[in-house]
């Protein structure tokens, strides 16, 4: 049979390596890296080459499913596209006559290239709440930066720079495909290597400086790396003269955050943290590189993301080769998060401000971030500010997903209505009334842009659905259809055209060529002789913030649940935890039901020192319970020297293949969600307090 190899971009994760899809009859056959993709230069990793096995899994979901009995209940029968859509059209227009067009929200997980397509429909039907987890994702992250530079920190350049700094980042396990062969270059050409991660990961373990710091105390160690180079006068004298504002007001602050007080902090030693911030400062170029776990995922993320760019801004790293770059997505407003779509601004403003967390978060009315998840569930359960009736997810689990699942799935219970789209099965689709059965990224066309520097992709389809399922721009335009949404694009050829306008191509065009990209811009801002910032400068003391009742200087706070602010729970939870460290091999809550994958990481694995395990009488390989003072569940021990004796770590998306496995493997049953980052609503699941108790023998 004959072959053909199609050029793609795989989306089984958001680095979305170039990948090379053999078919045969119709059927993806074999799997490659792209050596030509100018990001992945020729990698895949082990999600992505085993995409045959999601596609063709005997338990992808294959046609519409609709709930019959109980409402509780977990039953389904098969149905048309023609009635599932029809009764989903229903649905939401009840929702909207009785309770307002706001009363329907549309969610998805880490959208997977989904965002305009849904703001676009969500806009025509009249709702401004479109909801994603960006709050303790990228979310914090943009910001942070973007209220401070006016461009988000998102385009470190490793290849070009003499030293990197991996705050909260574990790119080889989390952005292998996009950041990993930059780094690599970096690295050989000699740059110095300074990760700040609680845990020895393997870059942590190569690094020339490894700062071990306690989870969550992430503002104090910026600040004071900010303190030594502002003390010992390491910082780019002309830049902070010229282009940034309130500098005497952060050299005052950064005062308090000598290094020696710093380190009872977050237990970095003070000679460490003042050895990292000269070389961080003396190197140059230099880059801050940030995780977007790590460091969006605390009480205090918006402080420390404004901390982080403070830092690259004021050693002169900003927009310079080597730095951090400020790359822009040629098709700007119709990119992935373009303003373009947004469904607030598409609507009229006493319908936009009514988008949910822009009242609570005053930067969300301001910029297209989607509605945190936290701001949803009030609205849900209690009806504040106002009734939240029917939900549609897309990709997204949020009963694993989501810190304090027990909350989480009790709220999707109240639910009038809720849909789901979904390859496979999950604790959340079973709580659904219709499920939808999505086209695998190999079986859709599509475009990426997001977080691609300055490229964008194209992402032809290799093979036909399988059937029956459907692109879900697709289930969009046939659900606009049946609700009357008569603006809406009208096909897929149509939806990728227009969001290729702004670089004058089709989709037919652009699937000649494959990538585009604009040309690297350096110091944006020496043209155009400003920042996009209220001052027109890089906002260090940000004065315009107080209006919006935010401290203008990055304000450091203790873990709310941590030894210091909880010494009372602190004895009864003795360990710090913190949850979700990347696996190469999974994907968030996915990829546990491929055999392939499942083999390589099987179970759920508390990372512990040693001694600890020891002092407690667990060993390796043993099951016991992690308790918080809100569920415990069930994890395997697996022994880690390469942590702080009173630090553990557990991984998150596990459920899978156990019975009522998001109760008992799932660890998000046991962070919580609240109180949040009273700016960015980021959700601390990196620092929390938790405790062993031994299990009955299996
Ligand atoms: N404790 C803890 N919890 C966390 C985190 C953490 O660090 N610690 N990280 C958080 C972060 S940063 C994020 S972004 C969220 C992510 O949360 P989610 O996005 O909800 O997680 P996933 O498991 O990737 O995706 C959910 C579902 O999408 C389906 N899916 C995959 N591809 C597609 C597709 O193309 N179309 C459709 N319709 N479905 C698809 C999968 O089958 C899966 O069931 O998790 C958060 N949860
Ligand atoms: N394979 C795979 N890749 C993924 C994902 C996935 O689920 N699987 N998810 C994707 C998504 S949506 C996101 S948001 C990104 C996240 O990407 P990253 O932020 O790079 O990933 P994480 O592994 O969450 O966090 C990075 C490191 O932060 C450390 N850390 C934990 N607590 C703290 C702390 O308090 N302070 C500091 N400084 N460090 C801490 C962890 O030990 C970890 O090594 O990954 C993306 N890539
Ligand atoms: S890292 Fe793996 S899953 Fe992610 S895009 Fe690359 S091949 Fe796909
Ligand atoms: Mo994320």
């Amino acid at each position: 049979m004959a072959t053909t190899k199609v050029k793609t971009i795989c989306f089984e994760c958001h680095s979305r390596c170039g990948l090379v899809l053999e078919v045969e009859g119709g059927r993806v056959t074999a799997v490659h890296g792209d050596k030509d993709h100018p990001h992945s230069h020729g990698y895949s990793c082990p999600k992505g080459r085993a995409c045959m096995e999601i596609i063709y899994h005997p338990d992808r979901i294959t046609t519409p499913l609709i709930k019959v009995g109980e409402r509780q209940g977990t039953r389904f029968e098969k149905a048309s596209w023609d009635d599932a859509l029809g009764l989903v059209a229903e649905r939401l227009l009840a929702s909207r006559e009785q309770w307002g067009a706001e009363s329907v929200v549309f969610g998805s997980g880490t959208t997977r290239g989904m965002a305009p397509y849904i703001n676009r429909f969500l806009a025509l039907f009249g709702s401004p709440n479109f909801m994603a987890p960006s709050n303790m994702s990228g979310g914090p992250l943009a910001l942070g930066s973007a209220t401070t530079t006016g461009f988000g920190l998102v385009d470190p350049d490793y290849a070009n720079t003499r030293c990197m700094l991996l705050w909260a980042h574990n790119p080889e396990n989390s952005w292998p495909g996009l950041y990993l062969y930059d780094i690599n270059q970096g690295l050989k050409k000699g740059a110095t290597l300074i990760v700040v991660d609680p845990r020895g990961t393997r870059f942590a373990k190569k690094a020339d400086h490894w700062l071990r710091l306690r989870p969550g105390t992430d503002v104090a160690l910026v600040l004071s790396f900010i303190h030594v180079i502002i003390e010992n006068g390491l910082y780019d004298k002309a830049f902070v003269e010229q282009w940034t504002s309130g500098f005497d007001r952060l050299r005052e602050y950064v005062a308090d955050f000598a290094p020696e007080k710093v380190e009872s902090i977050t237990w970095v030693p003070a000679g460490q943290i003042k050895t990292a911030a000269t070389v961080f400062a003396t190197a140059r170029p230099s880059v801050v590189g940030p995780g977007m776990g790590g460091v969006c995922q605390a009480n205090d993320a918006f402080d420390l993301t404004r901390g982080l760019t403070i830092l690259a801004a004021i050693t002169g790293n900003l927009e310079v080769p080597g730095g951090n770059l400020n790359c822009t997505p040629p098709t700007r407003k119709r990119s992935c998060y373009g303003s373009d779509y947004d469904a607030p601004r598409n609507l009229p403003p006493d319908q936009a401000a009514k988008k949910l967390g822009a009242d609570t978060y005053p930067l969300f009315g301001l910029v297209p971030i989607p509605c945190p998840p936290q701001a949803v569930w009030p609205a849900i359960t209690d009806g504040k500010p106002y009734p939240v009736r029917a939900l549609g997810l897309f990709a997204n689990n949020s009963v694993c997903a989501y810190p304090h699942s027990a909350r989480v799935r009790s709220v999707l219970q109240r639910l009038d209505f809720l849909f789901c789209v979904d390859y496979f099965h999950t604790p959340t689709t079973e709580l659904a009334d219709v499920i939808l059965p999505p086209a695998h990224w190999s079986e859709r066309d599509d475009v990426e842009d997001l977080l691609m520097k300055n490229h964008l992709f194209c992402q032809p389809k290799a093979v036909e659905p399988v059937p029956e399922c459907r692109d879900e721009k697709e289930i969009l335009i046939g659900l606009a259809q049946k609700m009357g949404l008569t603006e809406y694009w009208k096909s897929v050829t149509e939806i990728l055209d227009y969001r290729l306008e702004p670089v004058s191509m089709t989709f037919a065009e652009f699937k000649k060529t494959g990538v585009f990209a604009n040309p690297v811009e350096y110091k944006r801002y020496e043209k155009t002789g400003r920042f996009r910032t209220p001052s027109g400068k890089v906002e260090l003391y940000a004065e315009y913030l107080t209006g919006l009742g935010i401290a203008p200087l990055p304000v450091f706070r203790e873990p709310d649940e941590g030894p210091v602010s909880r010494p009372d729970l602190y004895r009864e939870y003795p360990l710090i935890l913190t949850t979700g460290g990347r696996n190469i091999v999974y994907y968030h809550s996915s990829h546990r039901n491929i055999p392939s994958l499942r083999k390589k990481a099987p179970d759920p694995e508390l990372q512990i020192h040693p001694d600890t395990a020891a002092d407690l009488g667990v060993s390796e390989g043993e099951w016991v319970y992690l308790a918080t003072p809100r569920a415990k569940v069930e994890i395997k021990i697996r022994l880690f020297a390469d942590i702080d004796p009173r630090v553990v770590h557990a991984p998150h998306g596990f459920w899978y293949g156990v019975a009522d496995g998001w109760r008992r493997l799932n660890i998000n049953m046991v962070t919580n969600d609240e109180p949040l980052c009273p700016v960015t609503a980021s959700v601390p699941i990196k620092s929390l307090l938790c405790r062993l108790e031994k299990m009955a023998p299996r």
